[in-house]
């Protein structure tokens, strides 16, 4: 069956399929199509004022216009001495269609002046499930880490460069895709709302 990922981001359609094989059985040969595969989609305005309400008219919209099940996600950086920013605002931080380096020069220039003990964030993802006029769930996660004082590795996207877990102290884009995939904002969002999916897969299947 297909599920929509209601994203145009690759980076959150690969730890999407990461995180389906970790937590949804396999037996129920499941293909995530991402916005891609809809050329002709309007863009959703995300004028929310929360993770969730952003994340909801994603899920709803999709779901209506595909009349498919969809799960969307809408997640961001939350910078403590930056009382909150870049928060919802997280992928046009540095303005609209801003590249991931951009963004990170600007949080980079933001913090400048704060010392490493002042530079704590967590990300936070909500996670929403939603078939045609009906939200079925969100889920929220979050993982807190500090922001560096410059980029350092290659994996992930985003913010992944600058944000260091304390614990293992290596920044996201510095570990294995399996490792930052365990312990992720998106994998804590995505392990709680596991139990929905496959429920609302049975559904669909008639299982
Ligand atoms: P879609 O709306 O199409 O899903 P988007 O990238 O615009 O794509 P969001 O509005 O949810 O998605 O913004 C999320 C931004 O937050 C994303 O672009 C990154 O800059 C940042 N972000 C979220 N999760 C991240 C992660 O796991 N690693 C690094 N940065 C992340």
């Amino acid at each position: 069956m297909k599920i929509i990922i209601a994203t145009h981001n690759i980076g959150k359609l690969q730890e999407m399929n990461f995180l389906f094989t970790e937590f949804i059985p396999k037996n129920y040969n499941i293909n995530l199509v991402s916005l891609n595969k809809y050329p002709d989609i309007p863009e959703v305005i995300e004028d929310g004022d929360s993770f969730q309400a952003n994340a909801e008219k994603k899920a709803l919209f999709t779901a209506n216009y595909t009349g498919e099940m969809v799960i969307a996600d809408d997640s961001g950086l939350v910078v403590d001495a930056l009382n909150g920013e870049p928060g919802i605002f997280s992928s046009r931080y540095s303005g609209e269609n801003a590249t991931d380096e951009q963004n990170i020069e600007k949080l980079l220039e933001n913090l400048k002046d704060i010392p490493e003990e002042l530079r704590t964030a967590h990300f936070a993802c909500v996670i929403s499930i939603a078939t045609p006029n009906n939200i079925i769930g969100s889920f929220k996660g979050i993982c807190n880490g500090i922001i560096g004082t410059k980029p350092q590795g290659d994996n992930g996207f985003g913010y992944d460069p600058l944000f260091i877990r304390t614990d293992i102290g290596k920044t996201f884009a510095e570990l294995p895709h399996d490792v930052k995939n365990r312990i992720s904002h998106r994998a804590r969002a995505f392990e709680k709302a596991a139990s929905l999916i496959e429920k609302n897969i049975k559904l669909i299947e008639k299982i």
